[in-house]
């Protein structure tokens, strides 16, 4: 993924603001309880290229707007009706059907200053009064289609960036060669999961492993092979350990970093040893040639109660980094903690 550029942000806002005008495929929702004053909204609808739906009072009008909604792009509702009203309609649509950004025009014969408040307040987004000129009708339901399709792009916009950082999120934790977390996670996460152990009082392990005379795998077989092995060493990793909790990161070129929270001394012992075994009995398989390799482990505990102030993530990872040490001096292959 790429970052969101900036010329493209312009060019959708410009996009978004030249205007467009009234046109076929857009369908308005009509409720009005008198006949003739619904025909003659109607009609001009239908003059000027829009679909027209028509309900005769705000109940069956909702019922409409809510098997229609998708489809409907503005409500032009009458205010006194029978069963119920342009403003009790208005509030169903904004506040039940979720539609905060929708254009509804209402069409009022009195308008009483307190009647307009009410009209507002249930969220309409304009009114008209009775009898009005085609003309106005036709231009304020044009401004307020603009804006509802303005609203309507850029929430499409925004989502679009929030899907995009996110992948940029996810870019910035991740190793691309293995798709395991790199020390940018490492350093964060793991102070997360520190406090947490605090917190519950529970043990967390943590096990450094680097894989054995790595340098003579890419002298051998070549720096794709050594990838392959780097890919299918996090893949066997992530068989091993528990889905839901456990994680790896990519610490240097071959050596990784296993956080095993909720974990004592001999569980991540016991864990890494099953490891240990199932590297050393799968050879990798590159090109066709099989490409056997071996991994050294040092292993540490944190038990929450020995936390003393002068605690530091760094030093759980030179624990186990001494560790890891002692099981290379030791003859590799080896797990040590
Ligand atoms: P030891 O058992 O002592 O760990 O020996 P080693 O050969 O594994 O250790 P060394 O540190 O000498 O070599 C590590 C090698 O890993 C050297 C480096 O070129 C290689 N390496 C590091 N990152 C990558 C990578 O992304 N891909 C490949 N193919 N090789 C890498
Ligand atoms: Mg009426
Ligand atoms: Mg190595
Ligand atoms: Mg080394
Ligand atoms: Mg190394």
């Amino acid at each position: 993924t790429k970052p969101f550029a900036e010329g493209e942000l312009l060019e959708t806002v410009d996009r978004i603001l030249k205007p467009v005008a009234l046109s076929q495929g857009m369908t308005a929702l009509v409720v009005e309880d008198n006949v003739v004053a619904r025909q003659i909204v109607a009609d001009i609808l239908i003059q000027e290229g829009l679909q027209v739906i028509e309900a005769k009072d705000g109940q069956e009008g909702y019922a409409l707007f809510s098997s229609h909604a998708d489809d409907i792009n503005v409500v032009i509702t009458d205010l006194f009706m029978p069963n119920m009203n342009g403003d009790a309609l208005s509030k169903k649509i904004r506040k039940e059907l979720n539609r905060s950004d929708l254009p509804i025009i209402c069409l009022t014969a009195t308008p009483d200053q307190s009647e307009l408040l009410n009209v507002f307040n249930a969220g309409v987004s304009d009114y008209l009064v009775k009898p009005f000129a085609k003309e106005e009708l036709l231009a304020r339901i044009t401004v307020h289609l603009e804006r509802y399709r303005l609203s309507r792009q850029l929430k499409e916009k925004i989502n679009d960036l929030k899907i995009s950082n996110e992948k940029i999120r996810k870019l910035s934790i991740t190793d691309p060669l293995t798709g395991c977390y790199n020390r940018n996670y490492l350093s964060r996460q793991l102070a997360k999961e520190i406090t947490r152990t605090q917190r519950y009082q529970t043990p967390i392990s943590l096990v450094l492993t680097d894989i054995d005379f790595f340098k003579k795998v890419n002298d051998t077989f070549g720096h794709s092979a050594g990838d392959t092995v780097l890919v299918e060493f996090v893949n066997t990793i992530h068989r091993v350990i528990r889905k839901d909790l456990d994680w790896v990161t990519r610490y240097g070129g071959e050596e990784f970093v296993i956080v095993l929270p909720e974990t004592a001394y001999d569980q991540a012992c016991q864990c890494t040893e099953r490891l240990r075994k199932k590297i050393a009995d799968t050879p990798v398989t590159h090109d066709e040639v099989p490409i056997s390799i071996t991994a050294s482990f040092g292993v540490t505990c944190l038990d929450p109660a020995q936390i003393t102030d002068d605690f530091s993530t760094d030093r759980l990872i030179d624990t186990a980094d001494h560790f890891l040490y002692q099981a290379k001096e030791n003859g590799r292959n080896r797990v040590e903690g």
